[in-house]
């Protein structure tokens, strides 16, 4: 009321708050980093139903790690225990505690760790055939592993063990260092570091003591282990470490799967002893591709292995063992984080072409002449690897890196997110998900560092990813970062568990039966999802139509006369709240941040559920009568709705005049304002590179610069441009010179001047 009484007496003071409100509106929309997709669906814990919350310890810090699951169980390591909790419901069966003994927490403190670093962390654990357990700590940095066995005693469960024995190698001392461990064929395989201070990093086989080259920055370099896994006659481990074959243009980190043999025994007399005779690994190349690649060079953790695809399919044949990956930037240049994913004949196969060398110390890493290759291959694992001719053995201690980098399935991330809010840091994908569309579809579960789930999907249905992002919801408050992520399924139950360091909490896969009507629930584009018997189930058949997000087929269960006329009422007064947005697409700016804005009116344009802050009553109401609840929550909002039409409807038309003038006149002055720093930032350099154009989740190449110059520092070496040159300068050398003298000049050059580019 107060306003309509303000229109009459005051027009002026009434302008003049409209002025300073939009001001402020547009400052801050030009000037906030603005997210380039938008979830179908955006959702947080509250509204959450079928929960279930495991805390654990209360006063400190519990650092969970989930280490085994069988059947409706898991084992999750924790501060000096390791919780054996139900998948369905998150209580606890049974634990098993191990402290460090008095005497070591006071050694560790005596050497400046603090009280909660000098536990016993619980951070590997392998079942073995006969159900005991091999379980490691950190043990107050004081690594020890031991064996139990698990027993039924007077009422409750009981954990016992057997043996002891120094955990080095196969738990790491400090627990917030990243390792990864595998139990395979009754053997240990870990990826860790090997003493107090982390700077003695190895893969490890522990029965037979058989490990990687000690401080050897060929073999490995400051790795940060992220995962392992047991496949065939090979245990393959995921990782990121500084590139050595990058170090002439600067320091990089690249991510990298590495291979072993299982039954590696090690060289024989002299060359390799003890060590890796089949230690081979390859660069994992997940970028955004153009003339000079966007390189996600940081791996943070990856999916388990299954039968995939990376894009839709329509027949259960097209599909291949697949790992997805999360990978970021690093800190110090554009936040951003990407999925690819990877399939597991390329990695096989680029482990079995050629190998990458160096001629001498100082000289470029090049690719190795098959003429100078050993045959056979020295990929393949052979029975006793003590009888490998040392010739051969010599060239695999020089030779652990493959030359080609292994290919992301479909050549492009799959996600992908630049935000200084958040980051990627886990995935867990459910594989060939058969919609109702009669396609079948990897969904992607996709953990943030501030405590959110993100659900995707690539609806591309040939070689171009469409990604579609599905619904985004915040799991944790107080943003805790997710540590890892694990899908359940049994008798017809279906949860997504995720963990933090503190706290383990389930979530439903799918919500479909929130939405009311056929057109939202095919909006939502959800594989999980469809219209079937009159409500939004889970279901695989029904109305469904991933790839539009909108299917003629519903038309008959919404469209009432009544319910457009309000749609309409709705659609006019809209605009007068958000018309900041589609007014300030500014085409001449195309380089500045305002070429965000058109991005996003696309993505509404494509996902017809987005950013409507409120979620459409009136198509609601008329279905769910009977419910009260969700009436209950409409209402108000309805309400407010009819009294801004009512409020707005007499001056509405010269207000908006008066507000478009204004509006162009501070648009037109920021513009200008913009455009004037970008042209006093773009440096020539970078002129040509690509964007990506998340509307769609595809890949266009635009001759434009990434428009966020302003967080660019184009001479940091490590800032992405910088360094996409320098990879370059790498890759483009020449790789068939045959005068030593040749290559050694370009080397020169190439470290002299970043800025050259040998095209
Ligand atoms: C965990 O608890 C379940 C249910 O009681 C039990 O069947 C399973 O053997 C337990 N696992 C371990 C390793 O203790
Ligand atoms: C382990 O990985 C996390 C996430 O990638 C990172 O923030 C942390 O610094 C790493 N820890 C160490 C000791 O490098
Ligand atoms: C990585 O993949 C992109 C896209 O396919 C390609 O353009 C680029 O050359 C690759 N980089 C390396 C180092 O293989
Ligand atoms: C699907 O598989 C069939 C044979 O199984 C193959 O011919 C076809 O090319 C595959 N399609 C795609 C898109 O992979
Ligand atoms: C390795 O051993 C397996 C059985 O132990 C045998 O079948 C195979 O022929 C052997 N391979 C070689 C190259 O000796
Ligand atoms: C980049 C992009 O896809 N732009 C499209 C935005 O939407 C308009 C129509 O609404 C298309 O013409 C553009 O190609």
């Amino acid at each position: 009321m107060t306003p309509r009484f303000l229109y009459r007496t005051g027009h002026r003071s009434l302008m003049a708050s409209f002025f300073l409100l939009l001001i402020l509106q547009l400052a801050t929309s030009v000037l906030s980093w603005r997210p380039e997709w938008s979830p179908n669906d955006q959702l947080e814990l509250s509204e959450l139903d079928g929960r279930k919350l495991f805390v654990g310890e209360e006063v400190s810090s519990d650092n969970f790690k989930l280490l085994h699951t069988e059947d409706d169980w898991m084992l999750v390591g924790a501060r000096n225990k390791v919780h054996n909790l139900s998948m369905v419901t998150l209580h606890e069966f049974s634990r098993l505690e191990w402290e460090p003994r008095a005497i070591d927490i006071q050694m560790c403190i005596s050497k400046q760790k603090s009280q909660d670093e000098c536990q016993n962390y619980i951070n590997v654990l392998g079942k073995k055939s006969n159900n005991e357990l091999y379980v490691c700590g950190t043990n107050a940095f004081k690594p020890k592993c031991r064996v139990y066995k698990h027993q039924v005693r007077n009422k409750g469960m009981e954990y016992k063990h057997s043996s002891e024995e120094s955990g080095v190698g196969k738990s790491p001392y400090d627990p917030q260092l990243n390792s990864t461990a595998v139990y395979a064929d009754g053997k240990l395989y870990s990826a860790t570091a090997a003493d107090f201070s982390g700077k003695d990093p190895l893969i490890l086989e522990a029965s037979q003591m058989i490990r990687t080259e000690q401080h050897d920055s060929k073999w490995l370099n400051e790795p940060n282990f992220v995962n392992s896994f047991n496949i065939g006659d090979k245990v393959y481990f995921f990782f990121r470490e500084t590139a050595i074959e990058n170090i002439n243009c600067g320091k990089a980190v690249f991510s990298r799967v590495a291979r072993v043999c299982k039954q590696d025994m090690g060289g024989g007399k002299m060359i390799l002893k003890k060590l890796w005779t089949s230690f081979f690994k390859a660069r994992l190349n997940c970028s955004i591709p153009g003339d000079f690649p966007f390189y996600f060079d940081e791996i943070q953790s990856t999916s388990q292995f299954g039968e995939g695809n990376f894009m839709s399919t329509p027949s259960s044949a097209n599909r291949s063992s697949m790992v997805y990956a999360v990978f970021n930037t690093p800190e110090n240049s554009i936040a951003g984080s990407a999925v690819c994913a990877f399939r597991f004949s390329d990695i096989v196969d680029v482990f079995q072409g050629k190998f990458k060398g160096q001629k001498s110390a100082n000289e470029n890493w090049l690719s190795v002449p098959s003429l100078d290759t050993p045959t056979p291959h020295p990929e393949e694992c052979v029975n006793d690897s003590r009888k490998v001719h040392e010739s051969t053995l010599d060239f695999i201690k020089l030779h652990p890196l493959m030359d080609r980098a292994i290919g992301a399935a479909g050549n492009a991330p799959l996600l992908v997110r630049t935000s200084f809010r958040s980051q990627f840091t886990q995935i867990t994908v459910d594989y060939q998900i058969h919609a109702a569309d009669n396609r079948y579809y990897d969904v992607l579960f996709v953990g943030t560092n501030d405590g959110k789930v993100i659900k995707s999907i690539n609806k591309g249905r040939g070689s171009d990813i469409e990604t579609v992002v599905i619904e985004e919801t915040k799991v944790f408050h107080n943003k805790q970062p997710i540590v890892n992520m694990k899908i359940f399924r049994d008798k017809g139950l279906e949860k997504l568990i995720v963990i933090s360091k503190d706290n383990i909490l389930s979530i439903p896969l799918h919500r479909c039966h929130e939405k009311r009507s056929c057109a939202e629930c095919v909006a939502l584009q959800d594989p999980y999802c469809s219209w079937v018997d009159d409500q939004c189930a889970a279901s695989d058949r029904g109305i469904q139509n991933i790839p539009e997000g909108h299917a003629d087929a519903c038309g008959d269960f919404t469209t009432h006369g009544k319910m457009e006329v309000v749609t309409e009422k709705e659609r006019t007064t809209t605009p007068t709240i958000q018309q900041t947005s589609p007014k300030t697409t500014c085409p001449p700016c195309e380089r500045c941040s305002c070429s965000d804005k058109t991005l996003e009116k696309n993505s509404t344009n494509d996902l017809p559920n987005v950013i409507e802050p409120n979620p459409t009553p009136t198509e609601r109401k008329p279905e769910n009568e009977g419910n009260i609840n969700d009436n209950t929550i409409n209402g108000p909002r309805y309400q407010e709705f009819t009294e801004e039409i009512t409020l707005f409807e007499a001056q509405t038309l010269a207000i908006a005049i008066v507000v478009s003038i204004v509006l162009s006149t501070v648009a037109g002055f920021l513009i200008g304002y913009k455009v004037s720093m970008c042209r006093q930032e773009n440096t020539n350099n970078y002129r040509n590179s690509l964007t990506y154009d998340p509307s769609l989740g595809s890949l266009k190449r635009k001759q434009k610069t990434i428009d966020e110059d302003h967080y660019v520092n184009s001479d940091s070496p490590l800032s992405p441009f910088s360094k996409n040159q320098l990879n370059y300068c790498v890759n483009i050398a020449p790789k068939n010179s045959k005068l030593p003298n040749g290559s050694a000049e370009v080397t020169k050059a190439s470290t002299n001047n970043t800025n050259k580019t040998y095209v």
